[in-house]
C-alpha cells in the first residue's frame, strides 16, 4: 500500500522553506508529526494543512519582507524570535513603527504571533515597552509629535489589523465593555485589551476613547456586561478618576459585573485609592484574572 505521509523534505518544498525550518517548527509543537519505528519524522497532509491553516500562510511571503525592512537593525530576528528575546523584539517594533510602514509594521507583528509569541506577550512585552521607550526619546526632545504621533497610527493600525488575524476561541456568551474615560486620549492599551477579550471568547463593546463617566454607565445599563475594563493614562484629575471608579463600581455591583482598571495611571500610587475588583499591572494579569472568574 503506497504511504500517504509525508516526509520531511516534501514539506519543506510544499512550503517553500529548508528542512530545518520545518524541524524547528515541529520541535517547537506548531506542526505535528508522526515518528517513524526508525526515528524518522512523517508529516500527514491534514496536520500540514492545520498549520498552514493556522498561519495564514503564507509564512515565506510573511518573512521576507519583515527582514528585508530590518536590514539596517544588526540583530536577527530569527534568532530573537527563537530565544524569545523580548527587548530585542521590542526595539525592531520600535523601529518598524517609527519608520510609519503600516503594512510591515503589521507583518512584524503577524510573524511573531505565527512563531507563537502570544497575543498578551505582544501587547505586554513588545508593544508596551516600546511606546514606553518612545515617550521616554519623545520627553527628551529626541522625537518629534509628529513622529510619536505616526508611530502610534501605524501601531495601532498594525494591531487592528493583526485582530483580524488571530485564532478565536469560541464565543462564551459573556459580555465585556470597554473604553477609556472623559479626555483621555490614550487608546492603543485599551485597543489591546478589547482585542484579546474577544479573542478568548468575549462579546466586546469598544467604546474608545473621551468618555463621560454617565455616558459609560448609560452603555454598562444597555449591555449588562460581565466584565467592564477602563484604561486610563493621562486622567483628566486625579479625582476625576477616583470619582469615575467609584461610580462605574457602583453600577457594576448592582448588575453584578467586575469592573477592572489599568493603565499607567492605575500605577501604584493610585492603587488604594481606586475602587475596583481588580488592578492589574498587564494584560497577562488581567487573562489570568478573567479566566479565575470561570
Ligand atoms: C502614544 C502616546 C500619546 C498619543 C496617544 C495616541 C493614541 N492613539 O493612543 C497622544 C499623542 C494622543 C498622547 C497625548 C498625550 N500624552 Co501621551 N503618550 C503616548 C505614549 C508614547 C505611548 C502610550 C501607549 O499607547 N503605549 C502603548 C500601550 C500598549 O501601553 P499602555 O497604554 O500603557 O497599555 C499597556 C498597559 O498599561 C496595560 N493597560 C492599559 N490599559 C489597560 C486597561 C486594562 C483594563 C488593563 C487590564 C490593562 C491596561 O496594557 C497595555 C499593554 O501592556 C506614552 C509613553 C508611555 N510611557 O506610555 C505617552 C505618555 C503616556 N503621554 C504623556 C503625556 C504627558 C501626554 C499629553 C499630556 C501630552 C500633551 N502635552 O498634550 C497628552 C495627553 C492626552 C490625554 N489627555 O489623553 C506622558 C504621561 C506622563 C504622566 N504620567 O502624566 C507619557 C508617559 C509620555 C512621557 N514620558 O512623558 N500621548
Amino acid at each position: 500500500m503506497k504511504s500517504n505521509l509525508l516526509s520531511t523534505a516534501s514539506v519543506a518544498s510544499m512550503l517553500k522553506v529548508n528542512e530545518s525550518t520545518v524541524k524547528r517548527w515541529t520541535e517547537k509543537g506548531s506542526l505535528r508529526c508522526i515518528k517513524t519505528p526508525g526515528g524518522h519524522r512523517k508529516y500527514k497532509m491534514k496536520d500540514v494543512v492545520a498549520f498552514m491553516d493556522q498561519f495564514a500562510y503564507d509564512v515565506t511571503d510573511l518573512l521576507v519582507p519583515a527582514k528585508d525592512q530590518l536590514k539596517s537593525v544588526n540583530v536577527s530576528t530569527d534568532y530573537a524570535l527563537l530565544t524569545k528575546d523580548f527587548p530585542a523584539l521590542s526595539d525592531l517594533f520600535f523601529n518598524t513603527a517609527l519608520e510609519g510602514n503600516r503594512e510591515h509594521t503589521f507583518q512584524f507583528l503577524h510573524l511573531l504571533y505565527a512563531n507563537r509569541i502570544t497575543q498578551a506577550e505582544i501587547y505586554d512585552r513588545v508593544v508596551f515597552p516600546a511606546f514606553a521607550k518612545i515617550g521616554m526619546q519623545w520627553s527628551a526632545g529626541n522625537l518629534g509629535i509628529e513622529q510619536e504621533h505616526l508611530a502610534s497610527n501605524t501601531a495601532m493600525h498594525a494591531i487592528i489589523k493583526l485582530q483580524d488575524h488571530i485564532t478565536k476561541k469560541p464565543s462564551h456568551g459573556k459580555i465585556a465593555v470597554c473604553g477609556c474615560l472623559e479626555e483621555e486620549y490614550h487608546e492603543i492599551g485599551i485597543t489591546c485589551v478589547n482585542n484579546i477579550l474577544e479573542s478568548n471568547g468575549w462579546t466586546t463593546y469598544y467604546l474608545g476613547t473621551n468618555l463621560p463617566t454617565e455616558s459609560f454607565i448609560d452603555a454598562i445599563e444597555q449591555y449588562v456586561p460581565a466584565l467592564v475594563c477602563v484604561s486610563s493614562t493621562v486622567p483628566k484629575t486625579k479625582r476625576y478618576l477616583t470619582e469615575a471608579c467609584a461610580a462605574i463600581h457602583e453600577t457594576t455591583q448592582i448588575i453584578g459585573a467586575k469592573l477592572v482598571v489599568g493603565g499607567l495611571a492605575a500605577g501604584d500610587d493610585m492603587r488604594k485609592k481606586l475602587r475596583a475588583d481588580h488592578i492589574p499591572h498587564s494584560i497577562g494579569e488581567l487573562m489570568s484574572f478573567v479566566s479565575a472568574l470561570g
